[in-house]
């Protein structure tokens, strides 16, 4: 009976796969929407370029991680190797030369706001200076980008997930529907205790790395280690494949070194072995959110693409702002827990909204409408 009961799970749960693949499509920005955005940062980037020709400007967060759903914010950090520079006079400067109309023939980004709040990426900086950032608008196109200088992890990070996502469609696709699910729900603020962006990508790479067969491999481990995996091709073959993974890509950041494997063109393919269709992924990530992961004592890591414990991270208590309810370190700044803005009552929504996504797909006979209910 149990048998039978899982085989109509199953093959209720796989009758969604179609609904699932339209709400992924229909979230993808078109491509008249990139190059729109692509115009804009080189506009910026000529701008930046006259009064600092040695920096550089870069596009993180999800407009560059391959993460980002349509009219997504540009997140760009202007990188000016100078320590003894001053962020927030950097960014005045750079206000005023949004304002002056020193190109001709272009259309100036609006400055909506100079403020010393916390960007978006750097909520996490209660402990460290706050951010001042410079929010912008593009009149021509109404898109809006936030600027903040050299807040380069951000820019690695960006490029870690973007590697992952190359690896199997499945990421981008499970990733797309949670966050989707998470700006519908009310539980993707960080000023709110819930989780950001970031932190549910990681979730979701994190849960790839898990199922068995995993879906995706982890690009940080050691040099020295070995990943064999199959690859299913055509006519069913399978192959099993040995591959050396070292670190092909290394930076020093802030003195946080960021080493992986980044030939990710060479791991097409990795998770062929596994079949597991996406409704059936966005169903068991909402279950093990609401019913299997072990609150009290995990900490998820990408990193090693393990579980590891709080005892062994000494995230057992809470110090200062910071609290480890639900721990999910950064790949890069391994002292960095992105659950630690979530407190006891935001991690009561949380688990809630999570438990009530994993019922909701159960037993729904129309999941989809009542998963993205707006809260
Ligand atoms: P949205 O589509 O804008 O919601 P996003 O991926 O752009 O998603 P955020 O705007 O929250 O996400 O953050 C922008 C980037 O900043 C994403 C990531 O590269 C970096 N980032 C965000 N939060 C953190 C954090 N706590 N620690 C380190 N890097 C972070
Ligand atoms: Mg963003």
């Amino acid at each position: 009976r149990m048998l039978k009961r899982q085989m109509r799970c199953r093959l209720d749960i796989d009758r969604l796969n179609a609904v699932f693949l339209a709400i992924y499509e229909s979230l993808i920005p078109p491509e008249e929407e990139k190059v729109k955005q692509k115009q804009f940062f080189m506009l910026l980037e000529k701008l930046v370029n006259k009064e600092w020709p040695e920096a550089g400007l870069y596009i993180y967060g999800s407009c560059a991680n391959s993460f980002g759903v349509s009219k997504s914010d540009i997140d760009v950090c202007l990188a000016i190797e100078d320590a003894e520079i001053n962020k927030s006079e950097v960014l005045l400067k750079l206000a005023d030369i949004l304002q002056s109309d020193n190109l001709q023939n272009v259309q100036l980004p609006i400055l909506l706001d100079i403020f010393r709040g916390f960007c978006s990426c750097c909520s996490k900086a209660l402990t460290r200076a706050r951010v001042p950032i410079v929010k912008l608008m593009d009149p021509a196109t109404g898109i809006s980008c936030d600027i903040c200088i050299n807040n380069v992890l951000a820019v690695v990070n960006t490029k870690l997930l973007r590697d992952y996502a190359q690896i199997d469609v499945r990421l981008r696709q499970l990733a797309f529907i949670v966050k989707h699910w998470a700006k519908s729900r009310g539980v993707n603020a960080t000023y709110q205790g819930t989780l950001s962006s970031y932190a549910y990508v990681l979730m979701c790479i994190h849960f790839l790395q898990q199922r068995r067969p995993a879906i995706l491999p982890c690009l940080q481990c050691d040099s020295s280690r070995r990943m064999v995996f199959s690859v299913v091709l055509p006519k069913h073959c399978l192959f099993s494949l040995v591959m050396e993974i070292g670190h092909t890509y290394s930076v020093t950041v802030d003195d946080i070194q960021c080493a992986y494997f980044d030939q990710v063109e060479k791991l097409r393919g990795f998770g062929s072995g596994n079949k597991e269709t996406i409704a059936r992924l966005v169903w068991a990530f909402f279950n093990y959110w609401a019913y299997s992961h072990d609150y009290a004592n995990a900490v998820i890591s990408v990193r090693t693409g393990s579980i590891l414990s709080k005892h062994e991270k000494e995230w057992t208590r809470r110090n200062g702002n910071d609290r480890h309810l639900i721990c999910i370190e950064d790949p890069f700044e391994i002292s960095h827990d992105l659950g630690r803005v979530v407190d006891k009552f935001s991690l009561k929504v949380l688990r809630e909204e999570f438990e009530r996504a994993a019922d909701i797909l159960h037993n729904d006979p129309n999941p989809c409408a009542t998963l993205f209910e707006p809260y």
